[in-house]
């Protein structure tokens, strides 16, 4: 097709304009052939801005948040936040796939044109705990001082809260482990509120087959262990259940000694819908500080396929959207989206995606309640 003009972008003070080539142009050869049009030549213009104006830029933060290195204490000092993204590239512990040591950057990916509501709160992004992928022992341990130190800096907004709280991306879900011990210390015993397809109660010989206390703190075992430890309050409850338990009686029996109530996936089709769980999560949990910890395996494999223990029949994202956003006015001290495994995602990214959102939804939530530390800080 013979184009009617040749058109040349050039950069004119600063201001873009489309102009006429300033050289005569023929756009056929002497042998009658089309050629390309010469490109003019474009002028440097100093005051061109090349610090905003886009998003595809620098290192990949949670939502192109500031990066604070939380684990300098000078840096830590001076650059103070209200809410900190931790991520626990972690994922020795699983019971299915491996891979969800990559999920931090996956999120974090997923979440660039992300725009995190602010209002009075400072929020950064810590970067990953530098975790062994070697030894569990010694990453579950290095994961709890990661949390502790995190949670122990100054915040930006006293006034509001001498806590910072911290959003956890994972890592397989054992991580949730440690969240959970920091979070004792600083705010005491929380309900959990769990999204998942499975309890994750399991207890220990029963899932991790009792070769050895190593092997029992899993990704399946981990809220066991944390009642066991006392960190959580007999007000917790899982949303979004579907997998199969191992020993149909004795494992439920367990789970309510947990202290978990059960929400299944497919009450979502019952008369009162997404409604109704809501509700009955803000029951269950009363005015008790909660903690939300989002398995991404919570929703189906359609809309999240990057996960290492997929099952089928789960919940939509727009559902699970609606139900987290529908937990607003809860004091929600930490929360967690994890067990996002990359390399199982497709190519858009859906899973990527739709953590980042989830993410982002559990932020809000913290940032329409502070919460004011108790006496335990
Ligand atoms: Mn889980």
């Amino acid at each position: 097709m013979k184009p009617s003009a040749y058109l040349a972008y050039v950069i004119i003070g600063g201001a873009t304009a489309w102009e006429f080539p300033k050289v005569a142009f023929s756009p056929y050869d002497h042998d009658g052939n089309e050629q390309q049009q010469p490109i003019a030549p474009l002028e440097v213009d100093d005051n061109i801005d090349i610090i905003t104006g886009s998003q595809f830029h620098g290192l990949k933060t949670f939502a192109n948040l500031p990066y604070v290195n939380c684990f300098s204490d000078d840096e830590a000092a001076t650059k103070r936040y209200d809410i900190a993204i931790l991520g626990a590239p972690f994922d020795t512990s699983v019971t299915g796939r491996p891979g969800a040591r990559y999920g931090p950057t996956g999120i974090r990916i997923g979440s660039q044109s992300e725009d995190v509501l602010h209002d009075w709160a400072t929020i950064v992004d810590c970067g990953d705990a530098r975790l062994t992928w070697l030894d569990n022992n010694v990453a579950f341990r290095q994961l709890d001082k990661s949390h502790k130190v995190v949670s122990s800096r100054p915040t930006a907004n006293s006034t509001i809260s001498k806590t910072p709280r911290i959003l956890t991306l994972g890592g397989d879900h054992a991580t949730t482990l440690s969240a959970l011990r920091s979070a004792f210390v600083r705010w005491g015993q929380v309900s959990v509120i769990h999204f998942d397809s499975h309890i994750d109660t399991w207890r220990p010989d029963v899932l991790g087959g009792g070769i050895s206390d190593y092997a029992g703190l899993n990704h399946g075992t981990f809220l066991h262990i944390a009642h066991e430890e006392g960190l959580i309050r007999n007000t917790s409850i899982h949303a979004g259940i579907r997998a199969p338990v191992i020993r149909k009686n004795s494992d439920i029996k367990n789970d309510k000694r947990c202290g978990f109530e059960i929400i299944t996936a497919r009450d979502i089709g019952k008369a009162g819908g997404i409604a109704d769980i809501i509700s009955k999560i803000k029951e269950r949990v009363g005015n008790s500080g909660v903690y939300i910890s989002v398995d991404i395996d919570v929703l189906d494999p359609a809309f999240a396929p990057a996960t290492g223990t997929a099952e089928p029949g789960g919940w939509s994202t727009r559902e699970l959207l609606t139900i987290i956003d529908g937990l607003r006015g809860l004091p929600v001290i930490g929360a967690d989206v994890v067990e996002v495994s990359p390399v199982y995602d497709n190519k858009g990214e859906t899973t990527g995606l739709a953590a980042a959102h989830i993410g982002l939804s559990l932020l809000s939530l913290m940032v329409a309640v502070p919460v004011k530390a108790d006496a335990n800080t």
